[in-house]
């Protein structure tokens, strides 16, 4: 009893620790700290509406299934009872659920609104899953891609950005909404930054759209989240936010470094 009251003090606690850096941490249970507004929604959400629900509901059915164990085995209840109905218990069974489910569903669908609902954006880029990268384009800018490769274990400057670092990052500024449009060139991918609240398949023939605007400045890390072959680990995003001042200059840089390189597409398309 006393480990499991242990084990459920632990699960509310660390619902509400996030991970100091953008970065999953070791052990983690909750989410990473969020970066953008429909992140630190999301994680309201869960730690503020869902979390105490699911837990009062758990311990409520556990409750009473100790309690028919211990008041009604044939010791202490020789002889069954042949009750076959009771209305009151059965509206109740039926109207409880279902006004928890509504409080459940509007903050929920209010969320769901907000992320599918793109405001005027500022910026627009477009991510391209590849079997086994991510490529960019920044439509607004001319007509550069930016290849991003994982870099190898032996490349990094930290070992806690193995399987989290690439060559090259896409650069946004901060405080504007980025609109995301992604496609896939070869099989099913997915788009993620965790602190971001962003996921959104990336089709073969067909374009999705989704967007964030990040409130603080940093590096952002996430990895493709739809299984896409032997190398579907090894795909990881990096998203580097930045000021508007130093968003123009790196867009002044990339026009000149990416538009004169062979990309890794044309490498392939190559051999
Ligand atoms: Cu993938």
């Amino acid at each position: 009893m006393k480990l499991f009251l242990k084990i459920l003090t632990l699960l509310f606690i660390s619902s509400n620790i996030v991970s100091a850096e953008n970065l999953p941490t070791d052990w983690q249970l909750g989410f990473q700290e969020p970066a953008t507004d429909l992140m630190a929604d999301v994680i309201n959400f869960h730690t503020y509406i869902l979390l105490p629900i699911i837990t009062a509901i758990s311990v409520f059915v556990l409750g009473l299934l100790l309690y028919i164990y211990y008041r009604f085995n044939s010791v202490r209840n020789p002889v069954a009872s042949t009750t076959t109905h009771n209305t009151l218990i059965e509206i109740l069974w039926t109207v409880i659920p279902v006004v928890l489910l509504i409080i459940i569903a509007i903050p929920s669908f209010r969320i769901l609104y907000v992320s599918e609902t793109i405001p005027e954006s500022d910026i627009t880029i477009k991510a391209t899953g590849n079997q086994w990268y991510w490529s960019y384009e920044y439509p607004d800018y001319g007509d550069f891609v930016i290849d991003a490769n994982m870099l190898d274990d032996s490349e990094l400057s930290d070992p806690k950005l193995r399987l989290l670092e690439t060559d090259t990052q896409i650069v946004v500024p901060v405080n504007k909404v980025v609109k995301l449009l992604i496609t896939s060139d070869d099989v099913l991918h997915s788009w993620t930054i965790p602190a971001f609240a962003v996921k959104m398949d990336a089709v073969p023939g067909r374009i999705n759209d989704t967007w964030f605007k990040v409130n603080k400045e940093g590096i952002y890390y996430g990895q493709c989240s739809e299984l896409c072959g032997p190398r579907h680990a090894f795909m990881p995003i990096n998203v580097k936010v930045v000021s508007q001042e130093e968003f123009d200059q790196w867009i002044e840089f990339a026009k000149e470094e990416y538009a004169s390189l062979e990309t890794t597409q044309i490498k392939l398309a190559a051999k």
